[in-house]
């Protein structure tokens, strides 16, 4: 399977996009009557028709509590439950579906992980971060210094917005316990070379984390052709609902990994005196899962699937470029982020005009952007910037979009200017 930069794919663009927005009834919502242009997917994407229905027929059809009653809704419940996991193994390759633990989003399997592989962390042992990690891929690490006087070490990145991978690989040594990395900027969009970093980190024992909140949605994962031991991700950002997040582990770190939370189905048997673990995946999942969202995320899975994730990384690419070349013409906009290889974000400033103020004069326009630090702050000071606008594109994007969004900027130029 492919895990090529989305500017280096080569699969010709036959998305039929047209018909796919259809798929999405909010696209034809009229913020203060203009066309929708939604350019906000880093942040959450849209849901398709047949997400929506997924859910509302359970609610409708199917709603029971899971793994708990022998009637009827229950085993239908528990079924759709169990096959939307198995959906999500076969969508990153995992080898087992007990290797997916459903959490409640991308920031809680990381959570997880550092709470509980944390665990297993003494005083002076090296977690190794990179400077473009997301708010969720910091905070964890630092409550586990808090807790185990862990010691966090930040590998750098360049002008363009590139991990400088021989610092990061200065930075391995035998100190290095873990090794925590976001796969695809959310701010900038750069692909980190994660295989390079999986390598360099098992070299010393380190077990990996990918956070794949910005790259399960645009491109193939292969977690095994990775090698990744843990890999985390957000179905809101790939056509599925909130409320619900994916951590894939593999079977020998989970096995041995202490639990997260304690609860109802994660136990095999209880007493005052002591308590046994369920299996996996039970034994991380506390408590009434998210059975709706999960079906929902099955049929995200099913829909992206149908359309081909080599089909969606070409239409992608094809917008990435066509959106840097009409951007490039606005007077005044720089870039921040321009990364050889990159997802389809683009994440600039403007002299004229405060991303805030940029993102509002696009609002106006009936154009959504994110404008702010992206819960990135620590990246935004090695720009020396507090905020970019951010334009942040799926596969039911289009052209002629980009050259709504080219137009809105003039714009700003003229209000601001
Ligand atoms: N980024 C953005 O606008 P949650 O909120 O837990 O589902 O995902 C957190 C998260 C973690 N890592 C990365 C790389 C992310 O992009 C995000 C979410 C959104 O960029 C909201 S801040």
């Amino acid at each position: 399977m492919s895990t090529a930069p989305l500017e280096t794919a080569k699969v010709p663009a036959v998305l039929d996009v047209q018909a796919i927005r259809r798929d999405f009834p909010i696209l034809s919502v009229r913020p203060h009557g203009k066309p929708l242009v939604y350019l906000d997917n880093a942040a959450t994407s849209q849901t398709p028709t047949a997400v929506i229905e997924a859910i509302q027929n359970y609610y409708e059809s199917e709603n029971s509590n899971v793994h708990r009653g022998i009637h009827f809704l229950s085993q239908i419940a528990t079924e759709k439950f169990e096959a939307a996991r198995t959906k999500v193994q076969h969508f990153v390759n995992a080898q087992h579906s007990h290797e997916i633990i459903f959490t409640s989003n991308n920031t809680d399997s990381i959570n997880l992980v550092a709470n509980s592989y944390g665990s297993f962390l003494t005083e002076g042992d090296e977690v190794v971060l990179t400077h473009m990690e997301h708010h969720s891929n910091i905070v964890p690490w630092q409550l586990l210094r808090e807790r185990n006087g862990i010691v966090i070490r930040v590998a750098p990145v360049n002008d363009d917005c590139e991990l400088i991978l021989e610092d990061f690989e200065r930075l391995i040594g035998p100190k290095t316990k873990f090794v925590s990395v976001v796969y695809v900027s959310n701010s900038m969009g750069t692909i980190n070379p994660v295989k390079e970093i999986i390598r360099m980190a098992h070299a010393v024992g380190a077990p990996v984390l990918l956070d794949s909140a910005q790259a399960a949605p645009h491109f193939t994962i292969d977690v095994q052709d990775l090698d990744c031991d843990f890999l985390s991700f957000a179905p809101h950002k790939m056509c599925g609902p909130t409320g619900i997040g994916v951590l894939y582990g593999k079977t020998e770190l989970l096995d041995k990994m202490p639990p997260y939370r304690g609860g109802g189905d994660m136990i095999r048997s209880v007493t005052f005196d002591q308590t046994l673990y369920n299996d996996l995946p039970f034994k991380f999942e506390a408590g009434t899962p998210n059975v709706a969202d999960a079906i929902g995320l099955g049929a995200a899975v099913d829909y992206l699937t149908g359309i081909g994730m080599d089909k969606i990384i070409a239409h992608e690419a094809e917008l990435l470029a066509y959106g840097t070349e009409t951007l490039n013409q606005i007077d005044g906009l720089r870039f921040i982020g321009r990364a050889k290889h990159k997802a389809a974000v683009l994440s600039f400033v403007m002299e004229s005009a405060h991303p805030h103020d940029i993102g509002q004069i696009l609002d106006q326009e009936g154009i959504a952007i994110r404008a702010g630090h992206h819960c990135t702050q620590p990246l935004m000071q090695r720009f020396g910037i507090p905020a970019t606008a951010r334009a942040s594109m799926s596969f039911y994007n289009t052209k002629e979009e980009l050259d709504a969004l080219g137009a809105a900027l003039h714009k700003v130029n003229e209000v601001f200017g």
